[in-house]
């Protein structure tokens, strides 16, 4: 049997999840190398050759030379354009897609990660740093505020139709709880979310390669939430 075109390297994490939403959506034939991060799979040299970044996701596209893409947005565009769907062609609908995916990858998800980093990462390890937490919940507070805002008149974030956009964003606002921050009162983005989630594709998705309840604010989580937050100074935009 020939092997699928494409072959996914990714981690369950919201960056990991965001190309596989695609393939599921587009019904694409993948196949995929689950990275492990605790034997620093994505720092060895046959990785980094694919990834020079040494971060997961990439996809090789055997249909294409072995073409490899790294950056998760690069990656959406690319199967966007391959597979012909997700990504509309008329000039002013895709500027708009693409709009709302560099939203997503130089704001929320760079903002987001690094609030998730200094409450998950650096206070658990001795570098309790609320100034840095409270500039990084703040700003991506703010940002799902325009998320928001964009939401109030359309169901989807550009171009009037599900598109990358939804994709890239998805992962991300889904796991406002692990950056301990609440979207109360940010009914359309709720709204959007619930969308997104009635989806079997993407149902399907957030289980590939693993499912990572703790990302999404499950009860397993509610204690540690708790608790984190207790370690810092309440912030009234939250
Ligand atoms: N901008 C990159 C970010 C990729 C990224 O940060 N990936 C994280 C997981 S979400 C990773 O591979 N972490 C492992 C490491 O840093 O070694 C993208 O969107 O693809």
């Amino acid at each position: 049997m020939s092997q699928p075109d494409i072959h996914l390297y990714t981690a369950a994490t919201m960056n990991g999840y965001k190309p596989v939403i695609f393939l599921e959506e587009a019904v694409a034939a993948y196949d995929v190398t689950a990275v492990d991060f605790s034997k620093e799979d994505q720092k060895t040299p046959d990785y980094l050759a694919l990834n020079p970044n040494g971060r997961i996701p990439v996809i090789v596209d055997r249909g294409n030379d072995d073409f490899a893409v790294f950056e998760s947005g690069a990656i959406l565009w690319y199967l966007a354009e391959k597979y012909d769907r997700f990504l509309p062609i008329a000039p002013k609908e895709k500027s708009e897609t693409l709009q709302w995916l560099m939203f997503q990858m130089a704001g929320v998800g760079p903002m987001m990660g690094q609030a998730m980093y200094f409450q998950r990462i650096a206070a658990p390890n001795g570098h309790n740093e609320p100034f840095s937490i409270d500039r990084y919940k703040s700003e991506t507070r703010r940002l799902l505020g325009v998320l928001n805002t964009r939401l109030e008149t359309q169901d989807w974030l550009a171009a009037g139709q599900y598109t990358i956009a939804d994709m890239a964003t998805f992962p991300w606002a889904r796991a406002h709880s692990f950056a301990n921050l609440s979207i109360d009162g940010l009914d359309h983005l709720q709204a959007w979310l619930e969308r997104m989630d009635a989806r079997p594709a993407v149902q399907r998705a957030l289980t590939i390669p693993e499912a990572r309840p703790i990302y999404w604010g499950s009860d397993q989580d509610a204690a540690f939430l708790a608790q984190n937050a207790a370690n810092f100074s309440p912030d009234p935009k939250t």
